[in-house]
């Protein structure tokens, strides 16, 4: 089974790691579109062009399955993607609202999300749902993180540019003295440390990586049930638009088990 994920640039690794771990055996080809990062702040025609691209090099490259392992292209193109490919099965990315909801104590939750994320239509209309049906004295506050997804793009999880993103996206957050804080954008989960000792003990943070890998390994049983039984080791190539050898280092530092080149 190969399966194509493509992102703005390195974040879409910590979704590929959890697809490792959901579907061994599955052939994966990752696109990173670093050349032409961050989308986070960039109008939405520019995002959805660059998707339409990648998803297009990758059904090209014989994915059978599409994950948009970016937060920010799943809020702008999914649906125009679908439109484009009905017959491809294409699992997107969305910040853990619903997660968030559940496990939060006080209902006081913090969103870290990309600016272009939190002005989609599809996220508002996501939060007015679950606001409508949350319990009294939910408040959910909307963190834009700009910059926090470059700084993790240039490499390093803990370099000064990181730690002072970090520091100042998570001020207004504490200052709200929010309990769970969701992980809106792939790329922060490199930064989840430091995110956790900035927000202080207690809060806890919600990734979605592990749920879009299951949901990734539901479409792909519906689909090819057979080839699924049969795992063999994974296998992986990488395409950058950007420097390839810098994602191909950061997959190298962050992947639990070296993966054999497709
Ligand atoms: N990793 C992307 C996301 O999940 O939104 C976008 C990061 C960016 O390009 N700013």
């Amino acid at each position: 089974l190969r399966i194509g994920v493509f992102d703005s640039g390195l974040g879409g690794v910590s979704v590929l790691r959890a697809l490792q771990r959901e579907l061994p055996g599955a052939e994966l080809i990752y696109a990173a579109d670093s050349g032409h990062a961050p989308y986070g702040e960039r109008d939405p025609q520019h995002v959805l062009a660059r998707s339409e691209a990648l998803a297009g090099h990758l059904r090209r490259e014989g994915a059978e399955l599409l994950v948009m392992a970016c937060n920010t292209a799943t809020a702008v193109a999914a649906a125009a993607l679908r439109a484009a490919h009905p017959d491809w099965p294409i699992v997107g990315v969305e910040p853990g609202l619903k997660p968030a909801l559940a496990i939060s104590p006080s209902g006081r939750i913090g969103v870290m999300a990309t600016q272009a994320t939190l002005a989609s239509p599809k996220f508002r209309r996501l939060l007015d749902e679950l606001l409508a049906g949350a319990a009294p004295g939910t408040a959910i506050h909307l963190q834009a993180c700009p910059g926090l997804a470059a700084a993790i793009e240039a490499g390093e999880a803990d370099s000064p540019a990181v730690r002072a993103a970090v520091a100042e996206h998570t001020a207004p957050l504490r200052a709200q003295r929010v309990d769970t804080v969701v992980l809106g954008c792939t790329h922060y989960p490199f930064a989840a440390g430091l995110i956790a000792e900035a927000l202080g003990p207690g809060v806890r943070l919600i990734d979605t990586a592990e749920a879009v890998a299951r949901q990734a390994r539901r479409l792909a049983e519906a689909q090819h049930a057979a080839r699924l039984d049969a795992a063999g080791p994974s296998k992986l190539a990488l395409w950058s638009s950007g420097e390839a050898d810098t994602l191909a280092r950061f997959v190298a530092q962050r992947l639990e088990r070296p993966l054999l080149p497709v």
